[in-house]
């Protein structure tokens, strides 16, 4: 049988163990050993018993209550760990796991393509030159040969903007051999001062070669799968005094192949027309093997520099001569890197441009 304190120490076990929180557990212990708890109302009740019952009943009430007090430090001992427990899994760290990492960037595509390009001209002595995405009808137009009336200058096919005037518009760059004539023009009038000429009439004294690239961003009027509105250009200029289409071969063909990292492709010249040279000529290429073999692809026009282009870099036609080419460097691209549509070079998916990093 049970008596009266062991069944209220069974009643004060089972609250603790009930109890979630701390809180939960305080509020128990106050029913049993708190000022009006059972235990100090049990202790109140000893006050009418003989001395005899009072030490024997006060003994069996300080054992219960001991019984209660452990029981409650039990209870308080299992909330803290399962506490902590909590705690530790919330705050678990796996140290297996790889770090996160801020994302790394990479160049794009283009611009990887216009990196290799300018180390291979380098290397074959070219000058890298950039400038003006925003143009004047001279350099764009009238010092590259292009008559007034030509297709090419029309609105349908040209971004003019504002801030020109009617005889000197202001455009989008369609090409960047402006850059090439600013870039000719600034050469001859160093090496003329230089050589103590006085700067007037078209120069025919010695001079070093204009050996230069032109590469960066050129706009049209023309948007599909295969033409963007903005697009990427290089251009190649070398003008000296014996400068002929044997050296616009090698240097073409040493580009292409350093570019495509193979030798198994054949090059050919169509003839072709700019207005900006004469003779002109297509540059085609074919691979001889892998997943573009054995088609003839269109990489560049080409051509020895007009007579008229010659003066308008300030030479003397009769004494300078050389060559030029104007390749897309998005086609390039696409031929090296395997992609088919021109629009994901422009669009700027992530999922796309990861691919090069
Ligand atoms: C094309 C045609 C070409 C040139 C660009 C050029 C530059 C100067 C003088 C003479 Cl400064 N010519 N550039 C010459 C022939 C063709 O490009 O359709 N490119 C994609």
């Amino acid at each position: 049988m049970m008596n009266d304190l062991d069944a209220i120490v069974a009643t004060a076990k089972s609250a603790f163990a009930q109890a979630r929180t701390p809180a939960d557990l305080e509020n128990a212990k106050a029913q049993f050993l708190g000022k009006s708890g059972r235990m100090t109302e049990l202790m109140k009740g000893l006050a009418a018993l003989s001395v005899d019952e009072k030490k024997s009943r006060g003994a069996a009430i300080n054992l219960a209550k001991q019984a209660i007090e452990a029981a409650l430090n039990a209870s308080r001992q299992a909330l803290a760990d399962a506490e902590l427990a909590t705690q530790l899994q919330a705050e678990a760290l796996d140290v297996t796991l790889p770090g996160r990492q801020r994302g790394q960037g990479g160049l794009h595509p283009v611009s990887l393509a216009q990196e290799r390009i300018e180390a291979i001209f380098g290397s074959m002595g070219f000058d890298v030159a950039q400038g003006p995405e925003i143009e004047a009808d001279w350099f764009n137009f009238t010092a590259l040969n292009t008559p007034e009336d030509h297709p090419a200058r029309s609105m349908h096919d040209t971004f003019y903007v504002e801030g020109g005037s009617a005889t000197a518009p202001n455009l989008l760059r369609t090409h960047t051999s402006p850059m090439q004539i600013r870039y000719a023009v600034q050469h001859v009038k160093r090496h003329r001062i230089a050589a103590g000429d006085s700067g007037a009439g078209l120069f025919s004294g010695a001079m070093p070669e204009i050996r230069v690239i032109a590469p960066g961003r050129t706009y049209r009027v023309d948007s599909d799968a295969t033409h963007s509105p903005m697009f990427h250009q290089v251009e190649g200029l070398w003008v000296g005094e014996n400068i002929s289409f044997k050296d616009l071969k090698s240097v073409y063909l040493n580009f292409i192949t350093t570019f495509f990292e193979t030798d198994a492709l054949q090059l050919r010249f169509r003839p072709s027309y700019f207005p900006f040279t004469e003779p002109s000529a297509e540059i085609d290429i074919m691979f001889e093997s892998g997943p573009l073999k054995g088609r003839w692809l269109e990489v560049s026009g080409s051509g020895q520099v007009h007579p008229q282009v010659i003066r308008n870099m300030g030479l003397d036609p009769e004494r300078y001569i050389g060559f030029a080419f104007g390749s897309g460097i998005d086609r390039l691209a696409m031929l090296r890197y395997g992609v088919n549509d021109l629009r994901l070079f422009f669009e700027g998916d992530v999922r796309f441009l990861s691919q090069f990093q």
